[in-house]
Protein backbone atom coordinates (compact mmCIF):
# COMPACT_ATOMS: atom_id res chain seq x y z
CA UNK A 1 0.00 0.00 0.00
CA UNK A 2 0.76 3.63 -0.16
CA UNK A 3 3.68 4.95 2.24
CA UNK A 4 3.16 8.60 0.70
CA UNK A 5 1.99 11.95 1.92
CA UNK A 6 0.70 13.44 -1.56
CA UNK A 7 -0.52 10.23 -3.60
CA UNK A 8 -1.89 6.72 -2.66
CA UNK A 9 -0.39 3.51 -4.37
CA UNK A 10 -1.22 0.35 -4.94
CA UNK A 11 -0.82 -2.79 -6.56
CA UNK A 12 -3.53 -5.06 -6.73
CA UNK A 13 -4.21 -8.32 -9.39
CA UNK A 14 -1.42 -7.05 -11.72
CA UNK A 15 -3.00 -3.33 -11.34
CA UNK A 16 -0.98 -0.21 -9.98
CA UNK A 17 -3.02 2.54 -9.36
CA UNK A 18 -1.97 5.82 -8.49
CA UNK A 19 -3.87 8.36 -6.77
CA UNK A 20 -3.03 12.25 -6.80
CA UNK A 21 -4.26 12.60 -3.03
CA UNK A 22 -4.69 16.79 -2.84
CA UNK A 23 -8.07 16.89 -2.73
CA UNK A 24 -8.79 19.96 -0.95
CA UNK A 25 -6.76 21.70 -3.86
CA UNK A 26 -8.42 19.51 -6.44
CA UNK A 27 -4.48 17.54 -6.60
CA UNK A 28 -3.07 20.12 -7.99
CA UNK A 29 1.05 19.56 -8.26
CA UNK A 30 3.44 20.64 -5.59
CA UNK A 31 6.86 19.74 -5.71
CA UNK A 32 6.52 17.02 -3.19
CA UNK A 33 3.94 15.85 -5.35
CA UNK A 34 6.11 15.27 -8.25
CA UNK A 35 8.61 13.63 -6.48
CA UNK A 36 6.38 10.91 -4.97
CA UNK A 37 4.35 10.64 -8.62
CA UNK A 38 7.46 10.05 -10.44
CA UNK A 39 8.47 7.56 -7.85
CA UNK A 40 5.30 5.49 -7.92
CA UNK A 41 5.47 5.56 -12.20
CA UNK A 42 9.64 4.47 -11.62
CA UNK A 43 7.92 1.35 -9.10
CA UNK A 44 5.01 0.47 -10.90
CA UNK A 45 7.51 0.37 -14.60
CA UNK A 46 10.39 -1.88 -12.68
CA UNK A 47 7.61 -4.58 -10.85
CA UNK A 48 7.03 -7.43 -13.27
CA UNK A 49 4.18 -8.21 -11.31
CA UNK A 50 2.72 -4.81 -12.77
CA UNK A 51 0.63 -5.21 -15.87
CA UNK A 52 -0.94 -2.06 -15.97
CA UNK A 53 -1.37 1.18 -14.56
CA UNK A 54 -4.38 3.59 -13.64
CA UNK A 55 -4.10 7.33 -13.03
CA UNK A 56 -6.93 8.83 -10.43
CA UNK A 57 -7.19 11.78 -8.29
CA UNK A 58 -8.75 11.27 -4.98
CA UNK A 59 -12.04 13.28 -4.57
CA UNK A 60 -14.19 15.50 -6.96
CA UNK A 61 -10.77 16.75 -9.07
CA UNK A 62 -8.47 14.63 -10.99
CA UNK A 63 -5.74 17.49 -11.20
CA UNK A 64 -5.63 21.39 -11.37
CA UNK A 65 -2.04 21.40 -12.75
CA UNK A 66 0.52 23.71 -10.78
CA UNK A 67 -0.56 24.68 -7.47
CA UNK A 68 -0.85 28.38 -7.76
CA UNK A 69 -0.33 28.89 -3.94
CA UNK A 70 3.34 27.95 -4.78
CA UNK A 71 3.38 30.60 -7.80
CA UNK A 72 2.29 33.70 -5.06
CA UNK A 73 4.94 36.11 -4.82
CA UNK A 74 5.02 39.38 -3.36
CA UNK A 75 5.27 42.63 -5.55
CA UNK A 76 9.42 43.13 -5.91
CA UNK A 77 9.89 39.25 -5.43
CA UNK A 78 11.69 37.51 -7.46
CA UNK A 79 9.79 35.42 -9.71
CA UNK A 80 9.29 31.61 -9.96
CA UNK A 81 11.51 30.45 -13.45
CA UNK A 82 8.41 28.47 -14.85
CA UNK A 83 11.39 26.78 -17.15
CA UNK A 84 12.79 24.96 -14.74
CA UNK A 85 9.71 24.04 -13.02
CA UNK A 86 8.57 22.48 -16.59
CA UNK A 87 12.25 21.20 -17.11
CA UNK A 88 12.51 19.35 -13.92
CA UNK A 89 8.76 18.33 -13.00
CA UNK A 90 6.26 18.38 -15.55
CA UNK A 91 8.16 17.17 -18.20
CA UNK A 92 10.51 14.06 -16.53
CA UNK A 93 6.45 13.30 -15.62
CA UNK A 94 4.70 13.03 -19.01
CA UNK A 95 7.90 11.51 -20.69
CA UNK A 96 7.61 8.94 -17.47
CA UNK A 97 4.08 8.19 -18.36
CA UNK A 98 4.70 8.17 -22.26
CA UNK A 99 7.96 5.62 -21.48
CA UNK A 100 6.21 2.95 -19.28
CA UNK A 101 5.81 0.01 -21.10
CA UNK A 102 3.17 -0.94 -19.59
CA UNK A 103 -0.52 0.64 -20.68
CA UNK A 104 -1.76 3.31 -18.40
CA UNK A 105 -5.36 4.11 -17.97
CA UNK A 106 -6.36 7.99 -16.74
CA UNK A 107 -9.68 7.80 -14.71
CA UNK A 108 -10.77 10.75 -15.12
CA UNK A 109 -12.82 11.46 -11.93
CA UNK A 110 -13.65 15.53 -12.22
CA UNK A 111 -12.17 18.34 -13.56
CA UNK A 112 -8.46 18.13 -15.38
CA UNK A 113 -7.24 21.72 -15.83
CA UNK A 114 -3.99 22.93 -17.15
CA UNK A 115 -1.18 20.40 -16.47
CA UNK A 116 -3.78 18.13 -14.53
CA UNK A 117 -5.56 18.07 -18.44
CA UNK A 118 -1.99 17.18 -20.37
CA UNK A 119 -1.26 14.46 -17.94
CA UNK A 120 -4.33 12.90 -18.61
CA UNK A 121 -4.07 13.30 -22.58
CA UNK A 122 -0.31 11.72 -21.84
CA UNK A 123 -2.12 8.24 -20.64
CA UNK A 124 -2.84 5.34 -23.09
CA UNK A 125 -6.59 5.85 -22.79
CA UNK A 126 -8.27 8.39 -21.06
CA UNK A 127 -12.07 7.35 -19.22
CA UNK A 128 -13.74 10.34 -17.83
CA UNK A 129 -16.66 10.38 -15.67
CA UNK A 130 -19.68 12.28 -17.38
CA UNK A 131 -19.18 15.04 -14.68
CA UNK A 132 -15.42 15.17 -15.57
CA UNK A 133 -14.17 17.73 -17.74
CA UNK A 134 -10.85 19.16 -19.43
CA UNK A 135 -9.69 23.04 -19.04
CA UNK A 136 -6.66 24.43 -20.95
CA UNK A 137 -6.71 27.34 -18.16
CA UNK A 138 -3.21 28.48 -19.19
CA UNK A 139 -4.68 31.38 -20.91
CA UNK A 140 -6.18 32.87 -17.75
CA UNK A 141 -2.76 33.04 -16.43
CA UNK A 142 -1.10 34.68 -19.66
CA UNK A 143 0.88 31.20 -19.98
CA UNK A 144 0.83 28.72 -23.28
CA UNK A 145 -0.52 25.34 -22.63
CA UNK A 146 2.26 23.03 -21.31
CA UNK A 147 3.06 19.50 -20.66
CA UNK A 148 2.45 18.30 -24.31
CA UNK A 149 -1.00 20.29 -24.50
CA UNK A 150 0.43 22.23 -27.69
CA UNK A 151 1.69 18.73 -29.25
CA UNK A 152 -1.13 16.58 -28.81
CA UNK A 153 -3.97 18.34 -29.07
CA UNK A 154 -3.15 19.75 -32.51
CA UNK A 155 -2.56 16.04 -33.09
CA UNK A 156 -5.56 14.58 -31.53
CA UNK A 157 -8.56 17.11 -32.57
CA UNK A 158 -6.73 19.52 -34.99
CA UNK A 159 -5.73 23.05 -34.86
CA UNK A 160 -8.99 24.61 -34.60
CA UNK A 161 -10.59 23.32 -31.91
CA UNK A 162 -6.42 22.69 -30.31
CA UNK A 163 -6.59 26.90 -30.55
CA UNK A 164 -9.82 27.21 -29.46
CA UNK A 165 -9.80 25.15 -26.20
CA UNK A 166 -6.31 27.07 -25.44
CA UNK A 167 -7.25 30.76 -26.39
CA UNK A 168 -10.66 30.39 -24.53
CA UNK A 169 -9.92 27.95 -21.72
CA UNK A 170 -13.27 27.11 -21.36
CA UNK A 171 -14.09 23.95 -19.86
CA UNK A 172 -14.48 20.89 -22.25
CA UNK A 173 -17.30 18.44 -20.94
CA UNK A 174 -16.40 14.99 -20.97
CA UNK A 175 -18.90 13.87 -23.03
CA UNK A 176 -18.07 16.62 -25.66
CA UNK A 177 -13.89 15.54 -25.25
CA UNK A 178 -15.11 11.87 -26.08
CA UNK A 179 -17.31 13.09 -29.21
CA UNK A 180 -14.50 15.11 -30.46
CA UNK A 181 -11.89 11.60 -30.01
CA UNK A 182 -9.91 13.96 -27.33
CA UNK A 183 -10.23 10.26 -24.83
CA UNK A 184 -11.46 7.00 -25.15
CA UNK A 185 -14.40 7.42 -23.46
CA UNK A 186 -16.76 9.41 -20.96
CA UNK A 187 -19.44 7.12 -18.54
CA UNK A 188 -21.59 7.25 -15.99
CA UNK A 189 -19.96 8.69 -12.82
CA UNK A 190 -20.84 5.87 -11.16
CA UNK A 191 -19.20 3.62 -13.78
CA UNK A 192 -15.74 5.37 -13.77
CA UNK A 193 -14.33 2.68 -11.05
CA UNK A 194 -15.85 -0.27 -11.96
CA UNK A 195 -15.35 0.39 -15.98
CA UNK A 196 -11.58 1.29 -15.28
CA UNK A 197 -11.29 -1.60 -13.22
CA UNK A 198 -12.33 -4.31 -15.24
CA UNK A 199 -10.20 -2.58 -18.46
CA UNK A 200 -7.21 -2.36 -16.46
CA UNK A 201 -7.64 -6.12 -15.57
CA UNK A 202 -8.20 -7.07 -19.14
CA UNK A 203 -4.72 -5.08 -20.03
CA UNK A 204 -3.10 -6.98 -16.76
CA UNK A 205 -4.04 -10.05 -18.15
CA UNK A 206 -3.16 -9.43 -21.93
CA UNK A 207 0.32 -9.86 -23.93
CA UNK A 208 2.26 -6.67 -21.76
CA UNK A 209 5.16 -7.28 -24.33
CA UNK A 210 3.17 -6.39 -27.24
CA UNK A 211 1.35 -3.72 -25.44
CA UNK A 212 4.45 -2.09 -24.91
CA UNK A 213 5.34 -2.57 -28.56
CA UNK A 214 1.69 -1.48 -29.31
CA UNK A 215 2.25 2.12 -27.10
CA UNK A 216 6.28 2.13 -28.93
CA UNK A 217 5.08 2.07 -32.34
CA UNK A 218 1.76 4.13 -32.05
CA UNK A 219 4.12 6.91 -30.43
CA UNK A 220 6.89 7.02 -32.99
CA UNK A 221 4.29 7.20 -36.01
CA UNK A 222 3.87 10.67 -35.03
CA UNK A 223 7.25 11.16 -36.49
CA UNK A 224 7.79 8.54 -38.86
CA UNK A 225 7.64 8.23 -42.39
CA UNK A 226 5.31 5.21 -43.37
CA UNK A 227 8.53 3.64 -44.67
CA UNK A 228 9.97 4.13 -41.59
CA UNK A 229 6.66 2.57 -39.30
CA UNK A 230 6.57 -0.22 -41.78
CA UNK A 231 10.23 -1.11 -41.08
CA UNK A 232 9.20 -0.46 -36.98
CA UNK A 233 6.18 -2.73 -37.54
CA UNK A 234 8.32 -5.48 -39.27
CA UNK A 235 10.81 -5.52 -36.28
CA UNK A 236 8.75 -5.50 -33.86
CA UNK A 237 6.90 -8.06 -35.16
CA UNK A 238 9.68 -10.16 -35.71
CA UNK A 239 10.68 -9.71 -31.82
CA UNK A 240 7.41 -10.33 -30.82
CA UNK A 241 6.69 -13.57 -33.02
CA UNK A 242 9.25 -15.03 -30.87
CA UNK A 243 7.49 -14.32 -27.61
CA UNK A 244 5.81 -16.84 -25.17
CA UNK A 245 2.84 -15.12 -25.71
CA UNK A 246 2.62 -15.20 -29.30
CA UNK A 247 2.86 -18.92 -29.53
CA UNK A 248 0.40 -19.18 -26.23
CA UNK A 249 -2.00 -16.80 -28.89
CA UNK A 250 -2.07 -19.32 -31.76
CA UNK A 251 -2.01 -22.41 -29.47
CA UNK A 252 -5.47 -20.71 -27.59
CA UNK A 253 -6.67 -19.67 -31.21
CA UNK A 254 -6.22 -23.45 -32.27
CA UNK A 255 -7.42 -25.06 -29.47
CA UNK A 256 -10.54 -22.60 -29.09
CA UNK A 257 -9.78 -21.71 -25.68
CA UNK A 258 -9.04 -18.44 -23.61
CA UNK A 259 -5.29 -17.19 -23.89
CA UNK A 260 -3.49 -17.76 -20.29
CA UNK A 261 -0.60 -14.63 -21.33
CA UNK A 262 2.15 -14.35 -18.96
CA UNK A 263 3.30 -11.03 -20.47
CA UNK A 264 6.57 -12.29 -21.84
O1 LIG B 1 4.04 27.07 -12.60
C1 LIG B 1 4.67 26.20 -13.21
O2 LIG B 1 5.42 25.40 -12.65
C2 LIG B 1 4.51 26.10 -14.68
C3 LIG B 1 3.57 25.01 -15.02
C4 LIG B 1 2.26 25.21 -14.98
C5 LIG B 1 1.30 24.11 -15.22
C6 LIG B 1 -0.12 24.50 -14.91
O3 LIG B 1 -0.87 23.63 -14.60
S1 LIG B 1 -0.57 26.15 -15.00
C7 LIG B 1 -2.32 26.06 -14.70
C8 LIG B 1 -2.63 25.97 -13.23
N1 LIG B 1 -4.01 25.59 -12.98
C9 LIG B 1 -5.01 26.43 -13.15
O4 LIG B 1 -4.87 27.56 -13.55
C10 LIG B 1 -6.36 25.95 -12.71
C11 LIG B 1 -6.87 26.78 -11.55
N2 LIG B 1 -8.15 26.28 -11.08
C12 LIG B 1 -9.30 26.57 -11.71
O5 LIG B 1 -9.35 27.21 -12.73
C13 LIG B 1 -10.54 26.01 -11.08
O6 LIG B 1 -10.27 25.71 -9.73
C14 LIG B 1 -11.03 24.73 -11.79
C15 LIG B 1 -11.57 25.07 -13.17
C16 LIG B 1 -9.95 23.67 -11.90
C17 LIG B 1 -12.19 24.11 -10.93
O7 LIG B 1 -13.14 25.10 -10.65
P1 LIG B 1 -14.22 24.82 -9.53
O8 LIG B 1 -15.14 25.99 -9.51
O9 LIG B 1 -14.80 23.47 -9.74
O10 LIG B 1 -13.40 24.73 -8.15
P2 LIG B 1 -12.75 25.92 -7.32
O11 LIG B 1 -13.72 26.41 -6.30
O12 LIG B 1 -12.14 26.92 -8.23
O13 LIG B 1 -11.54 25.17 -6.58
C18 LIG B 1 -11.75 24.35 -5.44
C19 LIG B 1 -10.59 24.55 -4.50
O14 LIG B 1 -9.39 24.09 -5.15
C20 LIG B 1 -10.37 26.03 -4.19
O15 LIG B 1 -9.88 26.11 -2.88
P3 LIG B 1 -10.82 26.76 -1.70
O16 LIG B 1 -11.22 28.12 -2.15
O17 LIG B 1 -11.99 25.83 -1.62
O18 LIG B 1 -9.94 26.72 -0.50
C21 LIG B 1 -9.28 26.41 -5.15
O19 LIG B 1 -8.52 27.50 -4.74
C22 LIG B 1 -8.45 25.14 -5.17
N3 LIG B 1 -7.67 25.05 -6.41
C23 LIG B 1 -8.13 24.79 -7.65
N4 LIG B 1 -7.15 24.82 -8.51
C24 LIG B 1 -6.03 25.10 -7.81
C25 LIG B 1 -6.37 25.25 -6.47
N5 LIG B 1 -5.46 25.56 -5.54
C26 LIG B 1 -4.18 25.71 -5.95
N6 LIG B 1 -3.80 25.57 -7.23
C27 LIG B 1 -4.66 25.26 -8.19
N7 LIG B 1 -4.24 25.08 -9.46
Amino acid sequence: MSDYQHILFSVQGGVATLTLNRPERLNAFNVAMHGEARQALSRARDDHAVRAVVLTGAGRGFCAGQDLNDRAVAPGAARPDLGESIELYYKPLVLALRAIPKPVIAAVNGVAAGAGANLALACDVVVAARAASFVQAFCKLGLVPDSGGTWWLPRMIGAPRALGLALFGDKLPAAQAEAWGLIWKCVDDDQLMPCVSAMAATLAAGPTLGFARIKQAVQAAAGNSLEAQLDLERDFQRELGNSADYAEGVAAFMEKRAPRFSGR
